[in-house]
């Protein structure tokens, strides 16, 4: 997937009297070639080019540009150089000097494709300063072409600012500056927290061979407790040669505990409860910032207010009236509200029947487990525009997304009434950053798929019995929905998503669908006990099969969904008692993994390939986990799903916890349009409790390319905003945090 900018750029006519002679390029140092040409502006400012609306042109030996106010995108507005010769796998130094004035203004400097796609290999956007500074940055190019553009995106400002630049160098062949990350001391904890009466594992990274000392300090710096470290060899997921840890002896409550061990002391950490009910609130509160079609109010969320997206208001073309994608269907649907999925504005029924699911799983939980706290979710709790309203506010949060899930369905009269649209998004990849009601592109709807039209039987099927007791009426749409979907997707088995759609939006698509129809009879038969689908779930071969593999379940592999409701709802279904024992034994698995750990997590995927959203993976085993608590009572579990959270919140390679705001160190520079401050300081981080994806062996992006190549494991991430394979926030993601933080939270 590539995040795309367009850009219309136009020749500084004027300025480029002379012709576009292609100068040699004049070697640096032994190997370093220049590849940019009149850089320094000593002979004007041939042959570099600006966009229309600026004026640009020499000064004192620099090239400087007029900008206009009142453009929506960066690329509104650029100065820039086109055939440049980038070389694979070669190393750059880019560098220059820049002034702006009145002060504040962010310029996007860019090593990128002058053509369409415009992707981008390398971008900084510093804050530029009226005394100027000079700005050097070395990175891989991931593409060979002889189209390179170096750019300085200049737009997205309210107001007119001047911009000067200098000595501009592309250097090739410099050595490369290998990305070492900053993982602090190498005794690695929960940084968040310990529960009192909860299991305490760390891990030490260490050459030791032999078992070492540690001490457990509390915050005034007393030692609380000694013990030896357990040595672990070394850990495939990391390559480190590793000890483990174990203080769960102590149980004393406390803020400021480190261990020391090895000449190192840990980041510091709490024992107690108090962090874990915060989490509960903030992981579920996520959701309302990523709200389209409504404003977000700042008494709610203060520093997140912002304009409502997609309302029809321009820029925006919005979502009231949106047409499918050109012949795919001939009429428009109302699709506004729903949740944005993830750092883009793209609207997707996959992804988001599973971010349901689990949203709504994790009050259908504390429904019916032994420790489950309903009220803990319920009205006022999460300061949303419902709170007050007698419904519970996780509810009323789930339902703006369902709402939406329901306007994607085809609507009766059409070909294939009953099914639902795969996805609803931009016609192209829009840059960073980008506010959702400034989106200015174009929206459609994309062809139904059977996938999909599960999803939302699944979705709505769930809601059906759990809104009931707070609106009649809207649990008997949502049955009718789900039923008609259910029908229609058996009338269309094999209507599968295009695995290439995936411009302007990513393609979300599954070839497998068994698994989705299993999900959705699972939850028909939980909410209407009817034959029909208690014959289709027994019958399923799904029913049967082990689903609880070392991936674990997400938005592709649902199976997991139906099988934790069957057997945690109540239900006469024969066999019950089996399905439980399924979950259990999948829970067995993972407790095997998770104590053959020395990070003491859930998760192995085969060769140590870890996944795009490995953080919700790894959270999703330990749901399993902790459904077979909540069905056993067997406190292994509940310690596996427990000890399960230490690798999200800081016990890993990279010593650093994936929420936002939780842990001394912890990932903040996801990527997203909106929560954009590494690139416009006006601009928030997100909101505290948003999970970053996590570790993802394949690097997708060249941004990670640049850092991460060859990496193992755990350290194939980076908290940068340009790496949306690695590092970006879903709503998918974020379910399986919010489920998790509500459990341990109810372990308190
Ligand atoms: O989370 C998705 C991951 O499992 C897929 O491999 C990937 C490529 O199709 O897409 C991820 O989902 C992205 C979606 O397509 C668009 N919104 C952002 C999502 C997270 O990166």
């Amino acid at each position: 997937m590539n995040r795309r900018r367009t850009a219309a750029l136009l020749s500084l006519t004027g300025l480029l009297a002379t012709a576009l002679t292609a100068l040699p390029v004049t070697p640096a140092g032994a190997d370093e070639v220049e590849q940019v040409r009149n850089g320094t502006f000593d002979n004007g400012t041939d042959p570099w080019w600006a966009s229309a609306s600026v004026t640009a042109g020499p000064s004192d030996g620099r090239l400087c540009a007029d900008v206009p106010g009142g453009t929506a995108n960066r690329w509104d507005a650029a100065v820039g150089q086109n055939d440049i010769t980038l070389v694979k796998g070669e190393s750059y130094r880019f560098s220059f000097s820049a002034t702006g004035s009145p002060a504040g203004h962010v310029v996007r400097a860019i090593v990128g494709l002058q053509v369409e796609p415009y992707d981008t290999y390398y971008e900084v956007s510093p804050q530029v300063s009226v005394s100027g500074d000079s700005y050097s940055y070395t990175f891989t190019s991931p593409v060979d072409t002889a189209r390179g553009q170096v750019g300085f995106q200049l737009g997205g400002s309210a107001d007119p600012w001047r911009f000067c630049v200098d000595d501009v160098s592309l250097l090739g062949g410099v050595a490369p500056e290998p990305y070492e990350p900053d993982t602090g001391p190498r005794v690695r904890v929960n940084q968040v927290g310990y529960l009192p009466a909860g299991p305490k594992n760390a891990t030490l990274v260490t050459d030791a061979a032999q078992r070492l000392p540690w001490q457990l300090k509390d915050g005034a710096g007393r030692v609380a407790r000694k013990g030896w470290t357990e040595p672990r060899g070394v850990d495939g997921s990391s390559g480190q040669n590793v000890h483990s840890i174990d203080f769960g002896g102590h149980r004393k409550r406390g803020t400021g505990y480190t261990l020391v061990v090895d000449g190192e002391t840990s980041r510091p950490f709490d024992i107690g409860t108090g962090a874990y009910e915060r989490l509960r609130l903030d992981s579920a509160k996520y959701y309302y910032t990523q709200r389209s079609g409504t404003e977000i109010r700042d008494d709610l969320r203060p520093g997140y207010a912002r304009p409502a997206g997609h309302v029809d208001v321009a820029p925006n073309q919005g979502d009231g009236a949106v047409p499918c994608q050109p012949g795919v269907c001939d009429y428009t649907l109302d699709v506004t509200g729903g949740w944005y999925d993830a750092g883009d504005h793209g609207k997707y029924v996959v992804n988001g029947g599973i971010s349901t699911w689990e949203v709504l799983s994790t009050y259908e939980r504390a429904l019916h487990a032994r420790t489950g706290r309903a009220d803990r979710l319920g009205d006022g709790t999460l300061d949303i525009p419902e709170s007050g309203n007698k419904v519970p506010d996780i509810l009323d949060e789930a339902r703006w997304e369902l709402e939406f899930l329901l306007k994607m369905q085809v609507p009766d009269g059409e070909p294939l009434a009953g099914m639902a649209h795969h996805k609803i998004h931009d016609e192209q990849w829009t840059g960073l950053p980008l506010l959702p009601g400034a989106d200015p592109q174009k929206r459609e709807l994309h062809p139904p798929s059977t996938a999909a039209t599960l999803n939302l039987a699944a979705t709505a099927a769930q809601a059906a019995r759990l809104y009931r007791p707070y609106d009649k009426e809207f649990a008997a749409t949502a049955l009718a929905a789900a039923r008609e979907a259910w029908t229609a997707a058996l009338a269309h088995p094999d209507l599968l998503a295009d695995p290439n759609d995936g411009i302007g939006g990513g393609a979300y698509d599954d070839a497998t669908v068994a698994d989705e129809f299993y999900w959705a009879a699972a939850e028909l038969y939980l909410t209407t006990g009817e034959h029909q689908f208690k014959e289709y779930v027994l019958n399923s071969p799904v029913h049967t099969a082990d689903i609880f593999g070392p991936l674990g379940f997400d938005w592709a592999r649902t199976a997991a969904a139906g099988r934790l409701d069957l057997a945690t709802v109540p239900s006469r279904l024969p066999g019950r008692d089996k399905v439980r024992r399924s979950v259990v034994q999948g829970a067995d698995g993972y407790l095997a993994t998770l104590k053959a750990h020395p990070y003491g997590m859930p998760y192995a995927p085969d060769g140590n390939v870890y996944d795009w959203g490995s953080s919700h993976q790894v959270l999703n085993n330990a749901v399993v986990l902790a459904t077979a608590y909540d069905l056993t009572g067997a406190a292994k579990y509940r310690d596996g799903a427990l000890q399960s959270m230490d690798y999200i919140l800081g016990r890993n390679a990279l010593n650093i916890s994936y929420v936002t705001g939780y842990g001394e160190v912890n990932a903040h520079r996801q990527h997203s349009r909106w929560y954009a401050n590494q690139l416009d300081p006006n601009l928030p981080d997100p909101p505290a409790g948003t999970l970053s994806g996590g570790p993802n062996s394949s690097i997708q992006d060249p941004f990670a390319q640049s850092k991460l190549q060859g990496c193992v494991g755990q350290f194939c991430y980076i908290d940068d905003i340009q790496s949306w394979s690695t590092n970006e926030h879903t709503i998918n993601w974020n379910a399986a945090l919010t489920r998790m933080a509500s459990f341990v939270a109810d372990q308190g």
